[in-house]
């Protein structure tokens, strides 16, 4: 799962990708605006951290998400075929916006959270429809030549995908059928991604409250809401003050701001939300481990995310809720009060179970 990192020129992008894969860039990379950063995040989990406790696993392995922070966006850096290409490749979008207040960091005018956001969505769609418009001239040509359903069908959606467009309405907002949001897969439209949108605030005092206000107080709120779009705060200077502090040093720092956790925590897990990811978990002595699915996977399924074979030698899977094994202890106890069950290929696996799948060969 991968989530690109957009937003205007010098509004904290690059600052946001370091503090959130930690990654240390070389200063050349810092300062190349141009090249596409690719880094891991681990998707904290207090569940596993729990699981591990009982366990005590040799190894214990989160979730990721992966981030890349692919340069400024803009008319031009959209026309740019690697620019595009990295974009286009991406499952989600992180949209940095500009709130704070500092006079040595050049904007485009005055600090305008929604402004900027009207006006980054407007260049995506500006490229879709672009797009969209050099393949149905294509398509009108071929359905003069030969006319079969599936070119029928294809045109009629793209057409209808420009005149959504042309209502300035990226294609995210668009209502559509499972079958058709395959036909657009192809794609990889910018303004179909699920959009989250991440308000880059100045430091303050009570930066808890700030933080908590900052989605209503810029006006997001309305944006936010709307289909596949989230939006949360951060605090750029903080975070990246955070990132170089040990665990304990880090907590008091954040209660000294009335902070109960790191901005970046609630970013990384709204993306995960944004994403309709969930995970399970598998637990034993060598390894707690997260997985990451979408809502919905059958144990079958589940199961092949750790291993192909699992999949394919699927039996059964010994299912239970994390927090009822926590309450019994031990798997053992689990079995005897009856929480810990047997489940079928078919069973929708629940964000939060942790699994064993039993397998044949
Ligand atoms: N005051 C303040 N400055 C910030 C904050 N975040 C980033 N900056 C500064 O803004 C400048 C640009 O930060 P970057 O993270 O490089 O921004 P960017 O969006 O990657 O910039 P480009 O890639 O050049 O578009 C740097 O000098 C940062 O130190 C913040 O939260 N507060
Ligand atoms: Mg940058």
């Amino acid at each position: 799962m991968k989530t690109g990192i957009i937003g205007l020129p010098q509004v904290g992008k690059t600052s946001l990708f370091r503090i959130l894969t930690k990654a240390h860039l070389s200063e050349a990379a810092f300062s190349n605006p141009r090249e596409a950063h690719v880094g891991v995040a681990k998707v904290p989990d207090d569940r596993l951290d729990r699981l591990a406790a009982l366990y005590d696993p040799k190894k214990l392995t989160h979730a990721s998400v992966e981030y890349v922070d692919v340069g400024a966006i803009g008319q031009e850096a959209l026309k740019e075929t690697a620019y595009i290409g990295h974009l286009r490749n991406v499952d989600a979008l992180a949209h940095v916006v500009r709130a704070f207040e500092d006079p040595a960091i050049p904007h485009v005018g005055a600090v305008d959270p929604l402004r900027d956001i009207k006006n980054v969505e407007f260049d995506l769609m500006v490229s879709d429809l672009g797009q969209i418009e050099k393949r149905l001239e294509r398509l009108e040509k071929d359905l003069k030549k030969m006319r079969t359903p599936e070119l029928e069908k294809e045109f009629e959606l793209l057409k209808r995908a420009k005149a959504h467009l042309e209502t300035e309405r990226p294609l995210r907002e668009m209502e559509i059928t499972p079958e058709d949001k395959k036909r657009l897969r192809g794609f990889m439209f910018l303004s179909e991604k699920p959009i989250l949108y991440v308000l880059n605030i100045s430091e303050s005092a009570d930066l808890g409250n700030d933080l908590e206000n900052a989605v209503s107080k810029y006006g997001l709120t309305e944006v936010a809401s709307r289909p596949n779009s989230a939006a949360a705060a951060i605090c750029g200077k903080v975070e990246a003050e955070l990132a170089e502090m040990s665990d304990e040093d880090a907590a008091e720092f954040l209660s000294s701001y009335g902070l109960k956790e790191s901005g970046l925590l609630r970013l990384i897990r709204t993306t995960y939300h944004l994403l309709g990811l969930i995970s399970f978990f598998t637990a034993g002595e060598d390894e707690c481990r997260a997985w990451t699915i979408p809502i919905y996977t059958r144990a079958v399924e589940a199961a092949g995310t750790i291993h192909s074979d699992l999949e394919k030698h699927f039996i059964r899977a010994e299912t239970i809720r994390w927090d009822q094994l926590l309450d019994a202890g031990s798997e053992a106890t689990a079995r005897s009060k009856g929480t810990l069950r047997l489940e079928g290929k078919d069973y929708v696996v629940q964000d939060g179970d942790v699994m064993h799948i039993r397998h044949s060969g």
